[in-house]
């Protein structure tokens, strides 16, 4: 058995992030799979009673911890590696600041607005589509705008503010409607500057269950 296991699924960019820092830090560890289309796993009592109280996934099983939440999850494995870790209290209280803001306004909304538009039966209510869509631009501009001054969130290295920022950003322009590389150019750069590193995978490469049956 490997190392870690991460409870995940290809379509979740919130479990993407924890993958890829697996990945980037090139940890023994392995995917176990969640069945999230089909079988609404993580709202099952058996996820929530032996995997996540919360009913999410991520979830990193490492020996007897349990760990969710995919911002605790790379601060776990940045002091573990000392890899894409920020160091001092400025960079730490910086990289928190936007593991928030992603969590809650970039990422956390733009993964709600994707699987709304793209996988959900019957698709999300305009109205709320475009809530979303006006939240996320709006968002996304202040991400590109941060990017413009820096190669990376926090300056000249990627920490796991990084990771968490780039989430749902490498999933097919066409599952959200919009292309946001080509909308906003310091995002579209610094993707491809997290993409040249060593270990870097796409997500629908990196964890299981892509393509999903019958699409
Ligand atoms: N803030 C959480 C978000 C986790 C999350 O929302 N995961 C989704 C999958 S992408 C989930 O498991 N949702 C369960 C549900 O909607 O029932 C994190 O970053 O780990």
């Amino acid at each position: 058995m490997a190392e870690y296991q991460l409870y995940c699924f290809a379509q979740s960019g919130n479990s993407y992030r924890c993958a890829l820092m697996l990945n980037l830090i090139d940890a023994d560890w392995e995917p176990v799979w969640v069945d999230f289309f089909a079988k609404g796993e993580p709202r099952t009592p058996e996820f929530r009673t032996n995997v996540n109280e919360m009913g999410e996934a991520p979830v990193l099983a490492h020996g007897k911890r349990k760990l969710s939440q995919s911002g605790v999850i790379l601060s776990y494995l940045a002091d573990r590696s000392g890899k894409f870790k920020p160091e001092g209290e400025d960079e730490r209280l910086e990289a928190l600041r936007w593991i928030i803001f992603d969590n809650q306004k970039v990422n956390g909304f733009l993964g709600p607005y994707r699987f709304l538009r793209n996988f959900a039966k019957p698709p999300g209510d305009p109205a709320v589509l475009a809530f979303l869509k006006g939240r996320i631009d709006n968002n996304l501009a202040i991400v590109d705008k941060r990017l413009a001054s820096r190669p990376f969130v926090l300056g000249a290295r990627p920490t796991i503010a990084d990771l968490s920022l780039v989430a749902y950003l490498y999933y097919p322009a066409e599952e959200f409607g919009f292309d946001i590389p080509a909308q906003h150019k310091h995002i579209a750069v610094w993707l491809d500057r997290i993409k040249a590193l060593p270990g870097w995978k796409h997500p629908y490469d990196l964890m299981p269950g892509h393509p999903l049956p019958g699409r």
